[in-house]
């Protein structure tokens, strides 16, 4: 008899620890289905410098995997000025909030000797899923200031899985085999993230009402930040301004 209501106060106990645990899954605010909006452009005013050509003979794949010579992607813009490849993201305002990270990796290509995208963003805690997409062997090394840091050699077919634990816009990646490889990983703790296209442009959307600090960051030229207030489902433009 006694046994019995060990068994039961035992079950009891699971229970509770089940309840509990489900209660803490769901603690995490998903995202406001239909908030507001923040759409905006990244210009460059100046004169940028032209892309210039990569030597790639150090490899023989690498310089043949191009019809015509690669270029460098520091400093892209369009006709506009649209800045390319600036990461935007809300650096302020969310407070402690933690939000549900996706299970899908984001995905870092090597392909032509170049990283695909030339810069990521992601989540913080987030699977990096990196891809050696030609028949050379790579060297992926990230080196975060906030972050572990860490460097792999990669033949072709093999994908490197990688988590970075803490926000961090962005890490510096580089191949330790082929100099002129380089991209930037924006890890950020938040989903209101974007990396602007061709003309500069980005959007954030479904922002539950609020004050927030949008930055935006880019490779050679720094950071520039923005203080926005938005309700309800509107939408807001802003315009950030690199020279
Ligand atoms: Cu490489």
């Amino acid at each position: 008899m006694k046994r019995h209501y060990f068994y039961i106060a035992v079950l009891a106990l699971l229970l509770i620890c089940v309840i509990m645990l489900c209660a803490a899954g769901r603690s995490g605010p998903a995202p406001v289905p239909r908030g507001a909006s923040v759409t905006g452009v990244v210009k460059f005013k100046g004169t940028a410098a032209r892309p210039t050509r990569i030597d790639m003979s150090a490899d023989p794949f690498c310089a043949q995997a191009h019809s015509s010579a690669a270029t460098t992607e520091e400093l892209l813009t369009d006709a506009n000025g649209g800045l390319e490849n600036v990461v935007v993201f809300v650096s302020d305002g969310l407070g402690t909030t933690a939000f549900t990270i996706p299970d899908e990796p984001a995905v870092m290509e090597q392909k032509g000797c170049q990283y695909k995208p030339h810069v990521l963003a992601m989540r913080a805690g987030q699977k990096l899923k990196v891809v050696n997409s030609d028949a050379t062997t790579h060297n992926i090394h990230p080196m975060p200031n906030n972050n572990r840091e860490w460097n792999v050699s990669q033949p072709q077919g093999v994908p490197v899985e990688q988590v970075f634990a803490r926000e961090e816009v962005a890490i510096s990646v580089k191949c330790n085999i082929h100099p002129w490889m380089r991209s930037y990983i924006a890890v950020v703790k938040n989903p209101y993230f974007a990396v602007t296209g061709k003309n500069g442009g980005f959007e954030l959307k479904d922002l539950p009402p609020g004050s927030y600090t949008l930055q935006a960051w880019h490779e050679k030229l720094g950071s520039r930040t923005q203080k926005v207030t938005l309700a309800g489902e509107a939408t807001q433009t802003v315009e950030f301004v690199f020279q």
